[in-house]
This record gives structure tokens, C-alpha cells and sequence, in this order.
């Protein structure tokens, strides 16, 4: 009797580590939603994608949403490990994508939802200091030109889901 009990408690312990270890494997959740002071611009999921060691660039990837009654623009950011930040668009130019920096910045009208992903408008981090691991939460910021500069943390996924070794500057 005292072996069984012995036993069902290992058990026990080994189901609780187990879970444990789930938690630790998704350290990440969701990332977190910001909002501008003025309550007009919102910015749902910023995330990057963690990069080889010799990376020296990675893309930013978030919504943004202009919920106020005036067009907004996004003009630059920071990103605490990038020695540069860029707004960058994809666009096709003899059936090679490139990427280009949007000199003007992005604009967002009164009630629309961009959408920064692979392969279109994207956050271009450059310069990096070292490379980006999976499930780092790297603080950063966007400046708008009315709404102004909202703080924000970007969540790094897993390295190569969607790559963009194919891209030129
Ligand atoms: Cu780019």
C-alpha cells in the first residue's frame, strides 16, 4: 500500500512537471496590444521572427488600426536592438520583389486597419547589435505624426516560417 501511494505521487510530480514545461515551451502568449495616448491609433500583435547569427536585419510585423477621425501617418520607430528602424513597402519590379523605404511614412485613414506582414508593408529593423531568439520580447516604439510615439514590445517567433532570404534591397 505504502509503494502504491509512493508510486500515484511520482505520478503526480512527473504530471506537474510535464506541465510545467508546457508553460515554459510557450513563454510568449499574446502578444500585447498598444494604444496611442490620445486613444486614436491602435497597434494589435507586434512581432518579429528570430534571425540566424549573422543576421544584421529582421522585419517587424503588426495591425494597425486608426480609430480617430483624422489620417495618420506612421513615420519611424525604434527597436531597442536595431541601430535603425525603417518603414518599409514590397512591390514588384520585373518580376523580382523589392523592398523600398516609404520616405513619406505610411499612411493610415480615418477608420482602416493596415495590416504589416510578410511580403508587404513590414517594419525593417537594421543594423541589429546581436540576433533575434525565439521568444525574446524586445521593447521598441512607432511615432505617428498626430497620434504621436507608442511604446510597445515585439514578439519573437521561430526563425524561418516565412522567409524572406528572396528579398533584395
Ligand atoms: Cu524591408
Amino acid at each position: 500500500m505504502q509503494t502504491l501511494k509512493t508510486v500515484t505521487r511520482r505520478w503526480l510530480c512527473l504530471l506537474s512537471a510535464a506541465g510545467m514545461l508546457t508553460l515554459v515551451q510557450y513563454p510568449t502568449g499574446r502578444a500585447a496590444d498598444a494604444v496611442s495616448t490620445d486613444g486614436t491609433i491602435k497597434i494589435t500583435t507586434p512581432w518579429t521572427r528570430a534571425t540566424p547569427a549573422a543576421a544584421k536585419v529582421a522585419g517587424g510585423f503588426l495591425s494597425i488600426t486608426n480609430t480617430g477621425s483624422a489620417p495618420d501617418r506612421l513615420t519611424g520607430g525604434s527597436m531597442s536592438m536595431a541601430g535603425k528602424f525603417e518603414v518599409h513597402e514590397m512591390s514588384m519590379n520585373d518580376g523580382v520583389m523589392k523592398m523600398r523605404a516609404l520616405d513619406n511614412g505610411l499612411e493610415i485613414k480615418p477608420g482602416e486597419t493596415i495590416e504589416l506582414k510578410p511580403g508587404g508593408y513590414h517594419l525593417m529593423f537594421i543594423d541589429l547589435k546581436a540576433a533575434v531568439k525565439e521568444g525574446d520580447k524586445l521593447e521598441g516604439t512607432l511615432v505617428f505624426e498626430r497620434a504621436g510615439t507608442i511604446v510597445l514590445q515585439f514578439d519573437a517567433a521561430a526563425m524561418g516560417a516565412m522567409p524572406t532570404g528572396h528579398m533584395k534591397h
